[in-house]
């Protein structure tokens, strides 16, 4: 890794955070951790000199190939594998102290199970067999009572493969994770109404040869999704034209040649206006709309009274100002990427301001060309061959009767919904694997509330997270770079395959999800769904069946497949899995299940008088609430602070730094927090980075350190089509620090 290239990187970052430089400050930070974190027993892993070790990271799922250094047993550092198409040999900030995981000196250490009522976190330690037992036995009551299905689990990211596996040899279909109704589902389903398929994740975005690339929200550079960020740098190191759509004046919006200070909901109303002038001024690709097009004359009509005369009012964004961003964006086409953004769940429109996004992106003729979206591939390695699970006499519950028709991935809130009013049967048990609940979705009343209504509730976390103080049963995982996992196996722009291994021992006999998983199935007596003796057994399996093994794969952490052609200019070609089997300008899918067939901008409600929008997002060293206990991270940033309009803030008598309190318009107050006064904010909202305020009292460093964007949205508008929870809907007053009482 050159110091240039990760100069350069880390420069995207450095508008809003100071990234203390790599290893010295991760160093430091580790080893005051170190010490607090003494192991149970020294490690058998105890030898001498310098171990290189490759595996792949889990501060985020973006899954970074990376190779860990062990210094006479001790695990010393992370860096990028410079043979994984992901890292491309660099890791982003919260990878390089990922470390910190394994240190954390309030990491969960034994198996507990709850003493006292839920929630107050009062557990006694047992033995893995007593709390397997103690599962098993509450798991054959509710299957008695209830069937099978009323056992539901909610996981985030690769490891919760084995535990799924499990459970679907219990007999439930009831699986759901936050990133769909919380996070990219109506950005996936927009794409996928209108080219026939999603644009994945990793996004098969082809950043860096865009000459036009339009951010709308995507917040790149302090949303750290590796190779996002550094195709960013590089489109940016081209001259590529960046225009930036943002309340708030972002990382991102820093390097743009025109921002774009959205008022907040009204994207739609933009997007629309920029596909009118599209139109009209006859800018758009009109051979590809005409080879590949459905519909688009009634398209047209639709869009014809959307002139940015129009959307001025509602967006107050210059008609001039959209004229010219159409323009610049028809002046690179096809390698004009709009993109699609992740987190989607704004403000219950998200799948049709979605298919707005992908529409704009077809009239531009980006979809399948260099500087657009690519055709992604992945390895072809086969799955263990078990036995066939039980076919559940009840279909899943999340979302009955198709309400929400466009969903085709699980809603996590139709679970909890149907936890609380026990429709369309109840549900019983459930099991969190790697995700925090009470802070991932929203409302965590109705969290609350869902849990109470459970006979079981079993957390697998790595630290006592606020999910985990209302468990029965928590059970505690080694950290990624104590275990093995599930081969990862990606859609990229070249296939590979990558390895997670251990690099250290578990400091306190925690244990890997697969070795949980497979002993509550043998507790269960569901040994048959585990003829595998260890993961090796079932990795080495896996990788044979595909040409491959386990013992090259531990040396080198990737094997790269021959690339494929990705964009139209290699030779690869279109073909779109939508009814028509053409990009659906006007979607008669849409029509007949009674939406609209183009998008139509409606506006959303305004807040209270003197209430700010409470917007939310990323900071370039943090993971959604996962990661504020890691000492080296939070030695980076340890407390978030409250954005707010310099104009206002004076007004209001407020300075950086003084404390305040936020109140929501259902009286929720926050934590206290520090006030950033910028004027890099509009003066209708607020803006936090989500993840901070935490509550669990086992987290010793994190607790009540900044203040929980989750607590305050207590409101959330679903969109009709897939169900997903838009929470930008939730408005804020800002209160003197001593109002909290
Ligand atoms: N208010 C609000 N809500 C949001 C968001 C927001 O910005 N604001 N963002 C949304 C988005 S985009 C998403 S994707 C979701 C994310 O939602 P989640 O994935 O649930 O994110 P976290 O809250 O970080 O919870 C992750 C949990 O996994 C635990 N963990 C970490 N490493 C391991 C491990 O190795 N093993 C196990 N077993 N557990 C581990 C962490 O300690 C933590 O408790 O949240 C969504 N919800
Ligand atoms: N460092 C870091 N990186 C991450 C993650 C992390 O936890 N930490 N999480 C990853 C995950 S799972 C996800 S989903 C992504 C999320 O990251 P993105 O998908 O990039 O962004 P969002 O969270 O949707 O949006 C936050 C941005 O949208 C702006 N915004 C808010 N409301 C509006 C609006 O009405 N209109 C417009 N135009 N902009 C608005 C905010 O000011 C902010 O800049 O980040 C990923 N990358
Ligand atoms: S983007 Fe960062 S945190 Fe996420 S996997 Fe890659 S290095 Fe790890
Ligand atoms: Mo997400």
């Amino acid at each position: 890794m050159s110091t240039y290239s990760r100069r350069k990187f880390l420069k995207i970052s450095a508008a809003t955070v100071t990234v203390a430089s790599g290893a010295a400050g991760a160093a430091g930070a580790a080893a005051s951790a170190k010490a607090a974190a003494a192991p149970d027993k020294p490690s058998k892993r105890a030898a001498q000199g310098v171990q290189r070790i490759p595996t792949y990271c889990d501060i985020c799922f973006w899954k970074c190939g990376a190779i860990a250094s062990v210094r006479d047993g001790v695990l010393w550092k992370i860096e990028g594998n410079p043979e994984d198409p992901l890292s491309r040999g660099r890791l982003c900030p919260r990878g390089t102290g990922g470390i910190g995981a394994h240190f954390d000196p309030d990491r969960l250490k034994r198996p507990l199970i709850r003493k006292q009522e839920r929630g107050q976190e009062v557990w006694a330690e047992v033995s893995w067999d007593e709390a397997f037992a103690y599962i098993a036995t509450k798991m054959h009551a509710i299957k008695e009572t209830y069937g099978p299905e009323s056992v539901a689990m909610f996981a985030h990211g690769i490891g919760g493969n084995f535990l799924k596996h499990t459970l679907k040899a219990f007999g439930t279909p009831n699986f759901a994770a936050p990133s769909f109704a919380q996070c990219r589902g109506p950005r996936d389903v927009g794409f996928r109404l209108t080219f026939g398929e999603d644009v994945g994740s990793p996004e098969r975005t082809d950043i860096k040869n865009a000459q036009c690339l339009v951010l709308i929200g995507s917040h790149l550079g302090e949303n750290m999704h590796n190779s996002q960020v550094q195709e960013f740098a590089e489109a940016v190191g081209n001259g590529a034209s960046i225009i930036v759509v943002d309340p708030r004046f972002s990382v991102a919006a820093s390097k743009a040649r025109h921002y774009l200070p959205i008022k907040p909901g009204t994207d739609l109303a933009l997007l629309l206006a920029w596909m009118h002038v599209l139109v009209e001024e006859g800018l758009y690709d009109k051979e590809y709309v005409a080879a590949h097009g459905f519909g688009f004359d009634q398209f047209a009509a639709r869009i014809a009274s959307c002139t940015p005369e129009w959307a001025y009012p509602e967006t107050g964004i210059d008609p001039a100002v959209i004229r010219e961003t159409a323009r610049e964006m028809a002046r690179h086409r096809p390698a004009t990427l709009v993109h699609p953004g992740r987190h989607a769940t704004w403000y219950g429109d998200d799948t049709q301001r979605s298919r707005a996004v992908a529409l704009l992106n077809a009239l531009l003729g980006s979809w399948g060309h260099k500087g657009g979206f690519y055709a992604p591939s992945s390895m072809d390695v086969p799955g263990y061959p078990y036995p066939a699970y039980p076919k559940p006499a009840k279909p899943k519950l999340d979302n009955p009767g198709m309400r929400y028709p466009f969903a085709h991935e699980a809603i996590s809130t139709g679970i909890r919904e149907a936890t609380i009013t026990g429709a369309p049967y109840p549900i019983k048990a459930w099991f969190t694997y790697a995700t925090n609940l009470i802070q991932a979705l929203p409302n965590e009343d109705e969290t609350i509330k869902a849990i109470k209504n459970l006979d079981l509730l079993v957390v697998v976390d790595v630290i006592p997270n606020e999910i985990a103080g209302w468990a029965d049963v928590v059970l505690p995982e080694a950290v990624y770079l104590e275990r093995f996992d599930d081969l990862n196996v990606e859609l990229f722009r070249e296939p590979f395959v990558a390895l997670r291994q251990p690099v250290v021992d578990a400091p306190h006999g925690q244990k890997p999800n697969w070795w949980m998983a497979k002993k509550l199935a043998e507790t269960l007596g569901l040994a048959q769904y585990y003829p595998w003796k260890d993961i090796e057994e079932y990795l080495d399996h896996r990788l044979t069946a595909a040409g491959m093994s386990l013992a090259d794969l531990k040396t080198r952490g990737i094997v790269r497949g021959a690339p494929q052609p990705t964009v139209v200019e290699e030779g690869a070609s279109l073909a779109f899995e939508t009814p028509s089997g053409k990009i659906e300008f006007y979607s008669l899918q849409l029509e007949k299940a009674g939406f609209d067939p183009v998008p139509v901008y409606t506006r959303h409600a305004e807040g209270p008088p003197a209430s700010f929008r409470l917007l939310f997002g990323r900071s370039p060293v943090h993971s959604f609430s996962r990661t504020q206990s890691n000492r080296i991270l939070s030695d980076m940033m340890d407390e978030n602070e409250v954005w707010l309009n310099a104009d206002m803030a004076r007004r209001m008598d407020l300075k950086s730094g003084d404390y305040v309190c936020l109140r929501n318009q259902d009286g929720v107050v926050s934590n206290r927090v520090r006030v950033k006064a910028t004027e890099r904010i509009r003066p209708d909202c607020v803006y936090m980075v989500h993840g901070f305020g935490h509550t669990a009292r086992g987290l010793k460093h994190a607790f009540g350190k900044g203040a929980s964007d989750s607590q305050l949205v207590t409101r959330y508008a679903t969109d009709p089509l897939m169900g997903g929870t838009g929470m930008n809907v939730n408005f804020v007053t800002i209160e003197p620090e001593a109002a909290r009482g």
